[in-house]
């Protein structure tokens, strides 16, 4: 496409929305100063204290568009099996159809804004561009922080760039067809919603939603399905991972991948202050990585992100004190609560709440109500670069390379606490097989597995078997000894009261520790019916009040619950037809002959 589509596209656009007026947004301070303006007096904003949160803003959403909408959320391709059995699936022209009559005037009575971006330094080979046109302001100040918003994308878009159409609205237009005028609200939304992406023309269409991951389309939309989509038309991997760098006591650095499904403490290990001496970890991203192969036959990743949009609660000055100080200045907060003295606050911000707290709803809070103060899903938007622990590496535009790829879930069974793959393909059946127990009734039934490919499952722009089998052909494409290594780790396991058996949180860093020296080669680990384990004694638990008791429950594997997973893990690849790649039923059989043949948890040492 030429720079003369995107106008093209920017009046088709308009001619349909009917806007009022259509602002070319260029990411510079001066818009932020004005947008913010606007916004503080249209009562969308409340400027919190500048001596205490300079620069900084509250928002407060309707309460009906609190977090992304999943059962909204649509792959539209030609073919419903091409989106696979995780994916809701719309014909393509089909959902145009519908969605052109959704967005029909729009945007009547508002400004529409036309956000160039790019995901990744604008200079990396593995950078990819869009442009968002919404009638949001939100939205806009969202994506300075979250993109890099910059005019130089037209430029890269005339010189042959390609670039992705992500198109949305609030759904609540200020007049209706006959001039008749509707209210503005402080949070306009639409009860109807749709998150439709077209990964066969990488398209993004999004209505009803003014938040998060449904509206600030670079993140999911485009980081994940869209790019995913790409990624395996053009060989390279869009993934739901962090991204750190850990340095050892010796100086020596390692780049580690980490997915884990939401809510397991992804920012805190984005984040991670090591208790352990002399080891040290630097942030590079807390949520996407883009990973691609480089001419050495090695993989090289980028966050192609600018900015955290992190969950507020639980983020606290002892749980994770470096995203606290990275959001002391220059920070949108979106439905937590606001203090008496022009600051926010959060469950878990402090052991106490301050008193007089307004909360997330703009009402007096009453702590005896049991109603948290801020939504459990509310958030903080803040630049990566105000971040302490930031890794310069996270601007360059050569990514660094990665040397580990680690999968996370929550479960209180079964899974040790870390455990490594014997080959690239043992680690892509263990990112297969990422599960979670189900924690809460209104998931499903309490304890039962929710199945979270590579943390992809509401991510995934395409048939999920057809992405394991694109991750088994980039493994192919490296070179064997530049493969990163793949371990499979689990901070959240139970013992038979219900206790967990890890500390967690900083205490993690010794699981960082073992994977770092098996990258550096400096301990053996011991092989198991479900992979490789740290030999006793390797796991630094130096100082932690764990007994061996404890330590041998938390690596323990138990032959007849492995069974059952097997068999569950045969029922769930049989939804993926002759989708799923032979090699993941191969890694099956594999597993049920080493239960059989080990006993399961007898250990030999492997390497
Ligand atoms: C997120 C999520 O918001 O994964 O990052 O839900
Ligand atoms: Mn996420």
């Amino acid at each position: 496409m030429t720079i003369l589509s995107v106008q093209q596209w920017v009046a088709e656009t308009a001619k349909l929305t009917q806007p009022s007026e259509i602002i070319w947004c260029d990411g510079s301070a001066a818009e932020w100063q004005q947008l913010t303006d606007l916004l503080v007096s249209s009562g969308t904003l409340i400027r919190l204290n500048p001596e205490l949160r300079p620069n900084s803003f509250l928002a407060r959403t309707d309460p009906a568009d609190v977090a992304r909408v999943e059962d909204r959320t649509f792959i539209c391709s030609a073919h419903e099996e091409d989106a696979g059995p995780t994916n809701n699936w719309r014909d393509p022209q089909w959902m145009k159809n519908l969605l052109r009559s959704r967005f029909k005037g729009s945007m009547r009575g508002r400004t529409m804004y036309v956000v160039p971006f790019s995901m990744g330094p604008i200079s990396s080979p593995q950078a990819r561009f869009g442009i968002e046109i919404t009638d949001s302001p939100y939205v806009v100040l969202n994506m300075h922080i979250m993109t890099r918003v910059s005019i130089e994308v037209f430029d890269r878009i005339s010189a042959g760039a390609e670039w992705v159409p992500a198109l949305h609205s609030v759904g609540a237009p200020l007049f209706d067809e006959n001039g008749i005028a509707s209210p503005d609200t402080t949070w306009p939304c639409n009860v109807e919603k749709y998150i439709a992406h077209f990964p066969e023309t990488s398209e993004i269409w999004s209505y009803g939603s003014g938040y998060g991951g449904n509206a600030l389309l670079g993140k999911k939309c485009m980081s994940l399905r869209i790019g995913s989509a790409l990624g395996r038309k053009q060989g390279w991997l869009a993934e739901h991972m962090l991204l750190v760098k850990v340095t050892s006591p010796a100086g020596k650095a390692f780049n580690i991948a980490a997915a884990f499904p939401s809510a397991c403490g992804k920012t805190n290990l984005a984040m991670l202050r090591p208790t352990l001496p002399g080891w040290q970890v630097s942030t590079i991203g807390d949520d996407i990585a883009w990973i691609a192969p480089d001419s050495d036959g090695r993989l090289r990743a980028i966050n192609p992100e600018a900015g955290f949009f992190g969950v507020a609660p639980g983020t606290g000055i002892k749980t994770n004190p470096v995203a606290v100080e990275t959001m002391k200045a220059n920070t949108l907060f979106t439905n937590v609560a606001l203090t008496e003295d022009g600051d926010v606050w959060w469950e878990g911000l402090t052991d106490e709440a301050p008193a007089n707290l307004v909360d997330w709803t703009g009402n007096a809070w009453n702590p005896e109500s049991g109603k948290p103060a801020a939504h459990p899903n509310s958030r903080f938007t803040v630049s990566l670069s105000q971040c302490p622990t930031i890794d310069p590496a996270w601007d360059s535009p050569e990514g660094v390379p990665l040397d580990a790829i680690l999968f996370g879930g929550r479960r209180a069974t079964n899974v040790p606490l870390v455990v490594e793959s014997r080959d690239w393909e043992h680690g892509v059946f263990m990112g297969a097989t990422i599960s979670s127990e189900q924690t809460a009734a209104a998931e499903g039934i309490v304890g039962a597995l929710r199945r979270d490919p590579f943390a992809m499952l509401p991510f995934c722009g395409y048939n999920m078997g057809d992405y394991w089998q694109h991750w088994l052909n980039v493994g192919l494409g490296l070179k064997q000894e530049n493969r990163p290594r793949i371990f499979q780790v689990n901070w959240f396991r139970k013992d038979a009261n219900g206790k967990f058996l890890w500390p967690g949180f900083g205490e993690n860093a010794r699981v960082i520790e073992w994977i770092a020296r098996r990258l550096n080669d400096e301990v053996l680990a011991g092989a198991s019916a479900i992979g490789n384990l740290p030999i006793l004694g390797d796991l630094n638990v130096d100082g932690l009040a764990i007994s061996p008791e404890q330590l041998s429950e938390i690596f323990k594997i138990d032959t007849a619950a492995w069974s059952q997973e097997a068999d569950l893990t045969e029922a769930y690849f049989a939804k993926f037809g002759d989708r799923l790649p032979a090699a993941m039923s191969r890694q099956l059989e594999l597993l049920r002959g080493n239960l059989v043949g080990t006993g399961g948890s007898e250990i030999q040492v492997a390497s």
